[in-house]
């Protein structure tokens, strides 16, 4: 491929009406002939009712900040998991027990990006104890319990802007990372933006993640002011390093998409985590004084709560030696993708014509040798024949990211020539390409990115729709598409569309969860001080100008379902259990006049809604999920009075339980 190309590709991003324009101009013609499935291809996807697909596929949620869960090969919704945004479907983030889910530094956010999910880990397998997901806007990770598909912890990331190369991790889960995309100064001061080469810098986070609740970050390593992209962990031989690759070593702070893609190679940064442990340790990192929000799902109470933390530690590689090395890498690398062996390392170089491979013994080999082009901040930079075990020659245009099928071969996203390209490890020969609808981002095998793949299923997670659903105003539905990898030709199956835009995907065979699958909240384990465990427990209380109503929810009704005394002015919080103790028996609450949301209640679940009357009247509430024949009686009325009026107040319970509540 010309450099002329490249020329074409650069100036072409320059406009991307240009670049979107001859795109669709060249897909438009093959979308006649775009339905390349074969005959067999609809059983293969056909799952008959009342049975399983086999695996569970977890894509992120794109600007719906959600984590969207599949069943693999029918490219069926099966959940949302609300995440880094509120989800008024479950009550995520309105009401008291999550709301502390979103609290940051910055206040209350209720709305995230979030784009690559990753599962957690154990000797570089998927183990689905896990999934982590980032937020790109606001940096911050996530862990979502795979017993429960619920998230349970999130963490935010200081010194940081854009948390984009999150959260992958280690093969143990010990760290994920999170690394910043936008450099900004560090401390966030007040400086003129074109100081940036003086005063701005990356920081790269590991985050300690292999205990539920206490994640935190181990330390930050502060890097020059590139833009960090992507990452991955080690495996095999090259366990203990981490890899991220890096755009814009230009350094510019103005028109990136011209200046920040001037130099031939920017550089994919190694870094020896172990000895960043031992600077850590021997007390090289200096603590800075930042703040971050530590928010988790307390297991007892069910209440998410938010503390703030106020220091981290930070290395510069200055005082560790050996900590961090630069492999020049052509030209703009997006993603970097380990093999199963754990010896190549896969970049894919956005504006580059050939994809580059890294030796990850011939890098060990050039750090023995001191095969340095240079340094920079200290930073040794090897050099390029020096660490380079090969380049797929000729594999499209604009690839972005590669996935592994665990039988020596790579597949390759081409973003600009909208295509799949399988090529071989080692030879690095083109196998077989199959094109996409259209301009897929990432590609997504079963455990593709780990030890070791299900090389089964490929799954393309694509940019723009165009003609492949019926059109729905302005806005298309975001597309998926399913590709059976198993023999050598890839054959593609099905188009599944999801919700925002899938991003990255990570998906394991459904007998890893599938029965592991908590099925409710035991009731004689729940803390939440506002539970009742029984109807008769149920009642209303005032202290000032707070009510608190504790309530059962159990087929088909609510216990207290009439109460009286609440005032203009009040403040009154809904606590409600479901006290059913059986799988799948979900009530709801929802009250007129609410300002936030519902609740939704598993069974064996504590939660509580905040409602301000705003008038006099009579209000009913109601069970929102259709939970037996008598779920339409499930049903009660709050009598709201003027303020100072003398109504007393009551919950229709037995008259001694109320003295009792009222500590007469
Ligand atoms: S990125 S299309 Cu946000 Cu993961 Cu590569
Ligand atoms: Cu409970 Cu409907």
């Amino acid at each position: 491929m010309s450099s002329d190309i490249t020329r074409k590709l650069v100036l072409g991003a320059g406009a991307a009406l240009a670049v979107s324009a001859t795109l669709y101009a060249c897909v438009a013609t093959g979308s006649k002939g775009g339905n390349l499935v074969t005959g067999d291809a609809a059983s293969a996807v056909y799952v008959p009712p009342g049975s399983y697909d086999e695996y569970y596929a977890f894509l992120s949620g794109g600007y719906s900040g959600q984590i969207s869960v599949y069943t693999l090969p029918s490219g069926r919704l099966i959940k949302q998991i609300a995440v880094f945004s509120q989800f008024p479907e479950t009550g995520y983030g309105y009401d008291e027990n999550t709301k502390d889910m979103l609290r940051t530094s910055y206040g209350f956010v209720p709305w995230d990006d979030s784009h690559h999910p990753e599962l957690s880990q154990t000797d570089g397998v998927p183990d689905g104890r896990w999934i982590f997901i980032n937020g790109n806007n606001t940096p911050r990770v996530a862990r979502v319990d795979l017993s429960l598909f619920e998230t349970t912890e999130i963490l935010e990331l200081p010194n940081a802007a854009g948390g984009h190369a999150s959260p992958f991790t280690t093969p143990d889960t010990k760290y994920i990372v999170s690394a910043t995309r936008f450099s900004v100064p560090v401390p966030n001061t007040d400086v003129a933006i074109d100081t940036y080469k003086k005063n701005f810098k990356g920081v790269l986070s590991f985050i300690s993640a292999d205990q539920p609740g206490k994640m935190d970050i181990a330390f930050q390593i502060l890097m020059p002011g590139y833009n960090y992209d992507l990452a991955h962990a080690g495996k095999g031989p090259s366990d203990g390093w981490f890899f991220f690759t890096t755009y814009n070593t230009e350094q510019a702070y103005e028109k990136l998409e011209l200046n920040a893609s001037k130099n031939d190679k920017d550089v994919i940064a190694a870094v020896d985590y172990h000895r960043a442990e031992a600077c850590v340790k021997d007390g090289k990192a200096r603590s800075m004084p930042v703040k971050y929000a530590h928010n988790f799902k307390d297991e007892a109470t069910h209440i998410a709560k938010s503390e703030l933390k106020t220091s981290v530690k930070v290395l510069d590689p200055r005082d560790c030696e050996g900590v961090v090395y630069l492999l020049p890498t052509p030209k703009s690398p997006h993603g970097v993708d380990i093999d199963p062996s754990g010896e190549y390392i896969v970049a894919s170089g956005k504006l580059a014509t050939v994809i580059p491979v890294h030796s990850f013994s011939k890098m060990k080999k050039a750090i023995a040798d001191k095969a340095y082009d240079g340094d920079v901040d200290g930073i040794p930079i090897l050099q390029y024949t020096a660490t380079i075990a090969g380049e797929v020659q000729k594999p499209g245009l604009g690839p972005l990211h590669t996935e592994f099928d665990g039988k020596g071969n790579a597949y390759t996203s081409m973003f600009i020539s909208s295509e799949i390209v399988k090529w071989k490890l080692g030879t690095w020969e083109v196998l077989d390409r199959i094109p996409i609808y259209y301009s897929v981002g990432h590609l997504m095998i079963p455990g593709g990115d780990s030890k070791q793949p299900w090389g089964k299923y490929l799954v393309s997670l694509n940019k723009i729709t165009k003609d492949r659903y019926l059109p729905t105003g302005p806005e298309l539905a975001q597309s998926a598409q399913l590709i059976d990898i198993s023999g050598d030709k890839m054959k593609m199956l099905l188009d599944f569309p999801t919700i925002g835009e899938p991003h990255y995907a990570q998906a394991l065979p459904a007998e890893v969860l599938k029965d592991k699958q908590v099925k409710y909240y035991q009731l004689s384990e729940n803390r939440n001080p506002g539970v009742v465990k029984a109807e008769s427990e149920g009642g209303i209380t005032r202290s000032g100008k707070r009510v608190d109503v504790k309530m059962a929810a159990i087929r088909s009704h609510f216990a207290p379902d009439n109460l009286e005394g609440v005032q203009v002015g009040d403040t009154v919080y809904f606590h409600v259990t479901n006290i059913e103790q059986d799988w799948d028996i979900v009530h709801g609450f929802a009250v007129l006049g609410a300002n936030n949301a519902e609740l939704i209640l598993a069974p064996g679940a504590t939660r509580t809604l905040k409602w301000i009357p705003q008038a006099p009247g009579v209000y009913p509430f109601y069970c929102t999920d259709f939970c037996s024949a008598l779920h339409q009686e499930m049903q009660g009325y709050v009598r709201v009075s003027p303020a100072g009026s003398n109504v007393p107040l009551t919950a229709n319970i037995s008259k001694k339980t109320l003295a009792q509540m009222n500590g007469k």
